[in-house]
């Protein structure tokens, strides 16, 4: 793999260090074992789902867009930070990508890491949640928490997955295999989402929380619903598609939201809450598209959001 990580460089005192300069290859990662859980870079650079989807593409540059953007980060004190390089699937086939990516993060797991996908089409939540369930022991409840506009839980193209279809392919495979369906979307947006969508989605469990319950009025109310569902799920697979945020804050994606929520300290102390919880088994960020971005603001967001969740994560994995 090309390796993109380069940066600032404040010296060697330990607590001036940043991302780029602590970052290993995953291939070193037995040397760095044992030490402290680490948290894996996988790349998922590919918008075949979005275009499916009929989007503006543009994802496919978005995990070299947020791995600079990470890069002057400061380097976390409780995780070791590897690169695995980036998932790879077979042209426009977007179900190869995610098995791909599904394959890359039961990889990481086995390993005792925490995969953090940087997207990419949202098409990657499939992968991210499908090898998160392979590398989980049986019987392990994998729920999935959503910040997005959008439910993401549309039907087949033509019996095709896109990128508005990951979470329609993890209840799919949930009831195929008489597991439970644990699906909590935060952020979302109605002008983006189908009374009949909706309904199906209500129908099949999924709970869905409107935008603005993103008020500080409702924060007390919101904890309460997230609490309640991490006491039901034994793992997370926590994702941030970009598009739930405000176009001003993040215009670089397929979908832009001119209602999105803000990343301000109601967002940032929901994100905290679910770090924290010791239940987030991987993390991603879904939908830059740096072609799309203006001044790379949605790249540094997307970098924002993870150093918000690092920063948080309980160290017991
Ligand atoms: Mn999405």
């Amino acid at each position: 793999m090309t390796w993109v990580w380069r940066g600032r460089d404040d010296g060697p005192d330990p607590a001036a260090q940043r991302w780029h300069q602590v970052i290993r290859p995953w291939e070193a990662a037995p040397r760095v074992r044992g030490r402290k859980c680490p948290i894996v870079v996988i790349g998922y650079p590919t918008d075949a789902g979005v275009r499916a989807n009929f989007g503006r593409p543009g994802a496919a540059d978005g995990p070299a867009a947020l791995r600079t953007a990470c890069a002057n980060l400061p380097a976390p004190t409780t995780h070791a930070l590897l690169d695995a390089g980036d998932a790879l699937g077979a042209g426009d086939d977007v179900e190869s990508w995610q098995q791909a990516l599904a394959a890359a993060v039961a990889a990481v797991r086995a390993g005792g890491g925490i995969p953090l996908i940087l997207g990419g089409g949202h098409d990657q939540a499939f992968g991210h949640w499908l090898g998160t369930v392979r590398a989980a022991a049986d019987g392990a409840v994998v729920g999935c928490i959503n910040f997005d506009a959008h439910i993401d839980m549309r039907e087949f193209h033509s019996g095709r997955a896109h990128s508005g279809t990951p979470y329609f392919q993890v209840n799919a495979w949930s009831a195929a295999h008489g597991r439970p369906f644990k699906y909590m979307l935060l952020g979302m947006q109605p002008p983006h989402n189908t009374p009949a969508l909706i309904h199906a989605a209500s129908a099949a469990g999924a709970q869905l929380v409107d935008a603005d319950a993103f008020h500080p009025n409702q924060e007390a109310s919101l904890l309460q619903l997230i609490d309640r569902f991490l006491s039901v799920v034994d793992l997370v697979c926590l994702s941030i598609d970009l598009d739930v945020f405000s176009a001003a804050a993040s215009p670089g994606v397929s979908a832009p939201s001119p209602m999105g929520i803000a990343p301000d300290a109601t967002f940032r102390m929901i994100l905290r809450r679910i770090a924290a919880s010791g239940k987030v088994a991987g993390i991603e960020v879904a939908e830059c598209a740096p072609t799309l971005d203006i001044g790379g603001r949605t790249a540094r967001l997307g970098a924002a959001v993870i150093d918000t969740i690092v920063r948080s994560l309980a160290v017991q994995q």
